[in-house]
Formats: structure tokens, sequence, C-alpha cells
């Protein structure tokens, strides 16, 4: 048997995913997204790195079911706490190591409040985490001086804005979601 490489995955993830997502397919793809193992030449390729901000590489639209993609951590780049547009959100670490911070939703009457945080992670390569909006907020990063990180991410559903949080005021505004390129032959520029 070959290697299970992130070909194999892609496809094992579509077949999984085209009916739709339940609560069994929330654990399969969790499983399916453990067994690959990170190897390096599968996504090299696919990094884009940039010192201004961590970035989003399209990998697979997932017949427009979910989209999957690479990001790329630079050195102590992390993202706005946000949430994830009541989609699915699954998480591996490729490479290096990310942090998540989650916080409890800010209290809609409290205005003004400092973000109330739940919980402190870390994902280390072929570490696989998962969150939705039920579970609450969070901030991903890269806190190391040295090394960047290399996260893949598989959202069902897809979604192109989210809500940013201030840390200081829980206040949010809604941003679009960007990506910096694709590589998904189903993708169509608009
Ligand atoms: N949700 C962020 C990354 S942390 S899960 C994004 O897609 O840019
Ligand atoms: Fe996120």
């Amino acid at each position: 048997m070959g290697r299970y490489d992130l070909k194999a995955l892609q496809e094992d993830l579509k077949n999984e995913l085209k009916n739709g997502i339940t609560k069994d397919s929330v654990d399969r793809v969790k499983h399916l997204m453990s067994q690959y193992k990170s190897y390096p030449k599968d996504w090299e390729g696919k990094e884009f790195w940039s010192d201004e901000k961590y970035t989003r590489t399209l990998l697979d639209k997932g017949n427009g079911l979910y989209n999957l993609m690479i990001l790329c951590w630079n050195k102590n780049q992390k993202s706005p706490i946000h949430n994830h547009a009541n989609s699915h959100c699954f998480m591996k670490t490729l490479k290096g190591e990310v942090y998540e911070e989650m916080y409890k939703h800010p209290d809609v009457t409290s205005c003004g409040c400092k973000m109330e945080k739940i919980a402190d992670n870390v994902y280390k390569v072929n570490d696989v985490a998962h969150i939705t909006d039920a579970d609450g907020l969070h901030r991903v990063g890269n806190r190391s001086h040295v090394e960047g990180a290399v996260t893949l991410h598989l959202y069902f559903q897809p979604f192109s804005t989210c809500r940013k949080y201030e840390d200081n005021t829980g206040r949010y505004t809604e941003v679009a979601m960007k990506f910096d390129q694709y590589f998904s032959d189903q993708f169509s520029f608009i």
C-alpha cells in the first residue's frame, strides 16, 4: 500500500461530504484528517508567505459544499478573534505549531467589555481541531520567533465573510475572507 497522501485525503473528504455533514461525518472528517500524516512534498509548492499577515490558499472547492485550504502563518502572525459563520471548521497542523485561544461569545447586554477567554490550546504537527460557533470564538496564531507554521483547514459550508471581534470591547465587524491564491480546478473568478 502506498502512502496516504494529500490527494487521497482530498478524494476521501469529497466522498465523505458529498451528501452533507452529520454528527457522524464530523468524527469521520476528523479521523481522515488525522490519518493523513503531513508530508511536506505534498503541499510545499502551495505555500504562500507574507510578512504582512497569514495567507490563505484554496486547494479544493469540494463541489461547492466546502472549502479546503492551506494557511501559512509567518513568525508571530495571528488571526483576530473571529467566528466561523455557522460553519464547521476543521484544522490540522502540517508544519510548526499553532496556538488557539478560545473565547466566549460576548454578552449582547454588556457593552464595551473585554473578551472572556475560556481555553488555551496548542496544536502540533498532525493534530486536528474542530470548532463551530456553538463552541465559541477563537484566535489562532504562531508564537514561534524562528519557524513558520502551516495548517490545513476544511470549512463546511464555505463562507466568505466572518465576524472579527475587538479584544477590549467585544464589538465585532463583518469582514471579507480573501484568498491569496487558488489551486482548485473548480474555482471560477467572478
Ligand atoms: N478562520 C480563519 C483561520 S483560523 S481557523 C481563516 O479561515 O482565515
Ligand atoms: Fe478560525
